[in-house]
């Protein structure tokens, strides 16, 4: 080794020691930040930027640091004794950085961990204000929000397009503390009270032997359990219909299920029941559909929020509530409102709307935002309560529990995500992860060490108020009500209040989930409750199972349909939707440009679908044959004739999926190599801006339902 390494530390007075400092960046040595590397924009802890430095949550500066702040030169190489020697354990940077890459998972939800959220605001009406003190719903109030989008079974990394109910969870950060509104796309449950919650979720889960399959309920144990426990017949026949698989988070309905209090200035008490309408209306997928995309695109439903956020097509949902009368007895028409599997139908008590949510950014960190958000339906607001219904009571206890192993601590309320916006004096105090830095002497109440401080709100202050209702003179006891019984009437007028080919697609999935059960046994249950249910839909069940239908065993009262369950029907917004265009190299520039910008100006999002990727003419190519697919496409125009099978297939998926397919007058040939033709439903030929037109008016009625299969009317 050389006495005079360039690289050892100079002696004082020795020549080395005058030379330039080596961490100051020279002119031409240092390369510029990337980019995206330069200094982050300073954000809130909830991300909104901010012109206050103070409020940086992280990555100051835009050189590399260690976890402690030191500049580092360099990250790529361990300290090694030697260039080909051991790696010495004194390297602090090495050893920082794989231990934190060690710890960087943790657990996944116990349900819900596949999910997807956006920040927005709730931009109130102010007609709540006259049921409810709750600031966020006075006039014009406008509260940020961050919205949880997620599927219940699966594991983190499974597919978004699975058949399952969907997590539709809100957090208002509110003037008044935060508010989480944590519901579902369904409006019932699948159990009545908390006790039974692990027993549904382990017969969903994967089996406990083999772990499979994941995120999907298509197996014995799940239908061993629905089928034994007759209180989920009602939430399962919604999953099997196409509220099982929404075309997107942007078009599903959001329900709290739950019947909640609301207490208004004068602490007069009613009963609520919240659902989100999304503006864009309810749409599923097709079956066939939610398969094919399980596979092709896995991150379909994330990708689409993030893909409409960023493209300025923010999706919206007006809140709404149902209100009854804060009776002593909590019925309605003869609906006990605790009941957590019963719906109150629309037509009996109407949606009154309180606001507008907007979700119109995307989280920055995966992790920091929708991972560690942390939803509990005890998050409540001056104004907004909840009542008796045994399975939100259960809920009012795990949530914070589970949160406390998944977020590693009690301190998750201190994660930026979470915090709220209103001003926090509590007299909790230290734990695992306590970033805050108390001050004072007294975390307790009352004291007079810190001047008496945190002093409770006086009369006349807005504070989160217990209403003294009654609670009877009841014995303890571990049964339901008999009010809790009917566990088959709302699923007979879900079945028979929807349009026939909707039917059709409920039966589709019955005979695809109970056909990939083992256990006949189960498949003769359920299929009892079928025909309990309705006949036709049993018999057609029963049919595709090879199975006799059973006769019905009890007797059910005729029931009045409900039009509002249905998805089928009326014109929607279509900000967003996607459409392909099939071209190719030779095709007319001018034709492709129109078609584009004519789709576009119509909020629409146009993929270009060439044979290869590149450019045709100054037009980017989107999709190439190798990436593109039907299934991310609501509708289809061909200005090329093609005889690609790859392209071919992609026409003929998107024609069985009920899409709208414009064919130009040069492109018909294709005729001959697919299964439709010009005279079909929703099948248009003609000039590149005619296509376009005629497409824009099939989008808004979501797909041309004449062509899918139907039950007979
Ligand atoms: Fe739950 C998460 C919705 C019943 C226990 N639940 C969770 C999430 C949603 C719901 C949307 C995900 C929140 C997020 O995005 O982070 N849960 C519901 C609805 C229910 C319901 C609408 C019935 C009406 N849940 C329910 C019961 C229990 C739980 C009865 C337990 C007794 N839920 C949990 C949990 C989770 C959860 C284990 C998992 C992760 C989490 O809480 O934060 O505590």
């Amino acid at each position: 080794m050389s006495t005079h390494d360039e690289h050892e530390i100079p002696l004082p007075g020795s020549p080395a020691s005058h030379a330039p400092r080596q961490d100051e960046p020279r002119d031409g040595q240092v390369l510029p930040p990337k980019p995206d590397q330069t200094g982050p924009e300073v954000r809130t802890p909830t991300g909104a930027p901010s012109a206050d430095p103070q409020e940086a949550v992280a990555q100051q500066g835009d050189r590399l640091t260690t976890a402690q702040g030191t500049r580092l030169r360099e990250t790529d190489h361990s300290l090694t004794a030697g260039p080909r020697g051991p790696v010495l354990l004194q390297d602090h940077h090495l050893r920082e950085k794989i231990t934190h890459f060690d710890h960087e998972r943790i657990p996944e939800r116990a349900v819900h961990a596949r999910g997807a959220a956006a920040h927005g605001r709730f931009e109130s009406n102010g007609r709540g204000s006259s049921i409810s003190r709750a600031g966020f719903l006075r006039p014009g109030v406008v509260t940020p929000v961050f919205v949880r989008f997620s599927t219940v079974l699966g594991s983190r990394g499974s597919a978004d397009t699975v058949r399952d109910t969907r997590g539709f969870a809100t957090k208002f950060y509110t003037e008044e503390g935060v508010y989480d509104l944590v519901g579902n796309n369904i409006p019932v449950f699948f159990i009545q009270d908390a006790i039974k919650f692990p027993d549904v979720i382990h017969a969903g889960k994967p089996h406990p032997d083999r772990e499979i399959p994941q995120a999907q309920s298509a197996h014995d144990t799940f239908w061993d359990f629905v089928s034994l426990h007759t209180e989920a017949q009602h939430h399962t026949i919604w999953n099997m219909s196409d509220r099982g698989i929404p075309r997107s988070y942007r078009m599903m309905q959001g329900f709290g299920i739950h019947t909640f209090r609301m207490i208004d200035d004068a602490d007069g008490t009613v009963l609520v029941k919240f659902h989100w309408r999304p503006r864009l209306g309810t749409h599923g997928l097709t079956w066939e559909e939610a398969q094919l995309l399980a596979g092709k695109d896995p991150d379909f439903h994330r990708r689409d929020l993030a893909d409409a956020i960023e493209s300025g097509a923010f999706p919206q949902w007006d809140l709404a509530v149902q209100v009854f009368p804060d009776d002593e007895d909590q019925m309605f028409e003869g609906i006990d409102l605790l009941d957590p599997t019963k719906i109150v139908p629309e037509e009996l008590a109407p949606l009154q709307v309180l606001g507008t949510m907007t979700l119109d950014r995307n989280p920055m960190n995966y992790f920091a935002e929708t991972e560690q958000v942390a939803f509990h339906p005890g998050h409540l607001v001056p104004g907004v309560d909840v009542t008796n219904d045994p399975l939100l009571q259960g809920r009012l206890f795990s949530y914070i529990d589970t949160q406390i192993t998944r977020l590693g601590g009690p301190n998750f309320a201190q994660l930026p995500i979470n915090r709220p916006h209103a001003a926090v004096n509590d007299m909790l105090r230290d734990g695992v992860h306590q970033s805050a830095v108390h001050g004072g002497v007294a975390p307790y109440h009352p004291n007079s060490l810190d001047g008496g401080c945190p002093f409770l709100a006086g009369a006349g202050e807005d504070a989160f108020i217990d209403i003294p209702v009654p609670v009877g003179e009841s014995r303890v006891q571990r049964a339901a009500p008999a009010s809790f019984d009917d566990h088959f009437s709302q699923v007979r007028l879900f079945f028979r209040s929807l349009t026939g080919v909707e039917q059709q697609h409920i039966i589709d999935a019955y005979a695809f989930e109970l056909g990939k059960c083992y256990e006949q046994a189960i498949k003769e249950r359920q299929l009892q409750h079928l025909a309990d249910i309705d006949e036709t839909l049993c018999a057609g069940v029963a049919a595709r199972l090879g199975l006799p239908a059973p006769a019905a065993s009890i007797e059910l009262p005729d029931v009045e349909p409900s039009p509002a369950l249905r998805m089928v029907g009326g014109e929607w917004p279509i900000d967003g939707r996607v459409v392909g265009i099939v071209a190719s190299p030779d095709s007319d520039e001018a034709d492709l440009v129109a078609v584009r910008t004519r789709l576009h100006d119509a909020g629409v999002l146009p993929f270009v679908i060439a044979p290869t990727g590149g450019m045709i003419g100054g037009v980017p190519v989107q999709r190439s044959f190798d990436t593109a697919t039907s299934v991310e496409l609501d509708g289809v125009i061909v200005l090329a004739a093609t005889d690609d099978r790859r392209a071919l297939a992609l026409l003929d998926e998107a024609f069985r999926h009920g899409k709208g397919i414009g064919v130009e007058d040069d492109a018909v040939s294709i005729f001959g190599s697919v299964s439709f033709g010009a005279e079909d439903e929703g099948v248009s030929t003609g000039s590149a801006p005619v296509l376009a037109d005629a497409l824009l008016g099939l989008l808004p009625g979501h797909r041309v339902w004449e062509r899918m299969a139907s039950l007979p009317a």
